[in-house]
């Protein structure tokens, strides 16, 4: 099947290749797809250079553009079902979540296409009567925007929307395990009526239909969300053609409950912070941190009701949580869960595969709760991005802060009291891009999302995350032209 998107035509890959994509949850096949490499990738590019240098739709209103993304929005609702379906047969996620990431996805493209023509830049007062200035926003160009398979289409509906809506072209490359819900985008675009090359879509491995994203000198800016490492050697990629960057690589998000939380949502949160989509999610409160007094009965509680939790496949009723993405993700998160046991963690409930046979042919791993946890060991520092928690304890607000900081990663991080004061305040010292109080999960596309440190560069959704795909351009008008004779001769 031709599902390669490159100047508005569907096509194969250059070189023929094609890539089986199987479902984690029991192995079946989903569907086969084109294989891109670099060759495609070029193509993607060139295309998309064309659409922007010469194409209309960099000149197309803005509020043109947002009526575009609107319309998207409403293709996106009527195929809910189609793209829920197809999201969990690519990840393994069950059904509702997929739906939810629908109505997110809808949610996003509304709201990039509802602040279209919003902000269009401001005056700004020269001093002087004889001149006038105003800042005014243009696209930045080409956009390389490379996403990862936990959220599939709600990482690329983040980066589609703004830079569609600021009037850049694209190139999409999804995660390769996970290219099923971006064919269906770029086909919910067609339908909106976008002019050709202005989106673009490659699919394939990172390393040879990616990297030229961050590489190529007609890319403008790369916008990746992914692992860290693989995010420094796209940052050192595009250094060579000083292209923008965008990044969101991750975190290790400290959950941190004081002693006076209420005990029962504060367990509740607990276990959905970590065990939703079965860890494999980037804000993930993989790091609970709970005030010494609470900690025992806490902990108790929470390894009761974790081994209650029902793994199963995308259309199983009765699943609560589903499969690793693959056997190799699977390894990994073994790994972390030995590194920490030899570094001294106590394991309260999961740490090895489940031996139910139903399961045997998912990439299935149990909630792990990993116990007397230091901020030192590998498996709090480092992300498993598994079902995997990792227990560490406190005294009092100072220290909370500095536990809860002690991280490479920024991303996202919880507190939990019924002490408003203390909430505010833990919450602003927290060195973390988002910090839910009394909660955790829950965005809207209104508010920024991205990490401080390692976890990343630049800010996705809210108008910061428009302006990743803006240049502000400040143009002086001298409306009475008078010769200066700074140079008298
Ligand atoms: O991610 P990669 P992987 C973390 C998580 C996970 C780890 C590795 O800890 O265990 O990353 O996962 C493309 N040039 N996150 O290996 O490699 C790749 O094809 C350009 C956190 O799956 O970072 C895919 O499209 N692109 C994360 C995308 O990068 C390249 C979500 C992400 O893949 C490339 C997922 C290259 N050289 C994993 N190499 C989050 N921030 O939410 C790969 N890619």
């Amino acid at each position: 099947m031709a599902d390669l998107y490159v100047g508005g035509k569907w096509r194969e890959a250059v070189a023929g290749g094609r890539r089986d994509i199987h479902c984690p949850a029991d192995g079946a096949l989903v569907r086969t797809v084109s294989e891109a490499t670099r060759a495609d990738t070029e193509a993607a590019i060139a295309a998309a250079r064309s659409a922007f240098d010469e194409g209309p739709w960099p000149r197309t209103p803005e509020r043109e553009r947002g009526a575009l993304l609107l319309r998207t929005a409403e293709v996106l609702e009527r195929g809910a079902k189609e793209f829920a379906r197809a999201e969990s047969l690519d990840t393994g996620k069950r059904l509702v979540e997929s739906e939810y990431d629908i109505a997110d996805v809808v949610a996003c493209f509304r709201y990039f296409g509802g602040i279209a023509g919003t902000s269009a830049g401001r005056v700004v007062d020269t001093g002087r009567e004889d001149a006038v200035s105003r800042v005014v926003y243009e696209p930045v160009g080409v956009c390389g925007l490379i996403t990862p398979w936990n959220y599939p289409l709600l990482q690329a509906a983040w980066k589609v929307g703004p830079a569609l809506v600021a009037g850049n072209t694209l190139v999409l490359k999804p995660s390769e395990l996970t290219p099923s819900t971006s064919i269906l985008l770029m086909r919910a675009l067609e339908d909106a009526g976008l002019p050709a090359g202005a989106a673009n879509l490659v699919l394939g491995a990172g390393a040879e239909a990616g990297a030229p994203l961050a590489e190529h000198p007609g890319v403008d800016v790369v916008s990746f969300t992914g692992g860290l490492e693989t995010g420094k050697q796209v940052m050192a990629a595009a250094a060579a053609t000083v292209k923008k960057v965008a990044l969101e690589l991750g975190g290790k998000n400290p959950n941190v409950v004081f002693a006076d939380a209420d005990f029962e949502a504060a367990v509740d949160f607990a276990l959905t912070a970590v065990f939703l989509h079965s860890g494999q999610v980037c804000s993930a409160g993989a790091r609970l941190i709970v005030e010494d007094p609470l900690h025992d009965a806490f902990v108790d509680e929470l390894v009761r009701r974790a081994r209650t939790i029902r793994l199963g496949g995308p259309f199983d009723p009765a699943a609560e949580t589903g499969p690793l993405i693959s056997a190799a993700h699977r390894s990994k998160v073994e790994e972390y869960v030995a590194a920490g046991l030899a570094e001294g963690a106590v394991l309260r409930c999961g740490g090895r595969r489940p031996d139910d046979p139903a399961l045997a042919g998912g990439f299935y791993y149990p909630p792990t709760v990993l116990d007397a946890c230091r901020p030192d060991m590998r498996v709090v520092r480092e992300e498993s991005f598994g079902p995997v928690l990792t227990v560490e304890r406190f005294s009092g607000e100072d220290e909370a802060v500095r536990i809860a900081n002690d991280t490479e990663y920024g991303l996202a991080g919880a507190v939990w009291t019924q002490d408003a004061g203390k909430a505010q305040r833990v919450a602003r010292r927290l060195r973390h891009g988002t910090v839910w109080i009394n909660d955790y999960h829950p965005y809207v596309p209104q508010a920024e999302w991205g990490g401080f440190g390692h976890s990343g560069v630049g800010r996705e959704l809210g108008p910061t995350g428009l302006d990743e795909y803006r240049e502000p351009k400040h143009i002086w008008q001298n409306i009475q032209p008078r010769a200066q004779n700074w140079f008298r001769g």
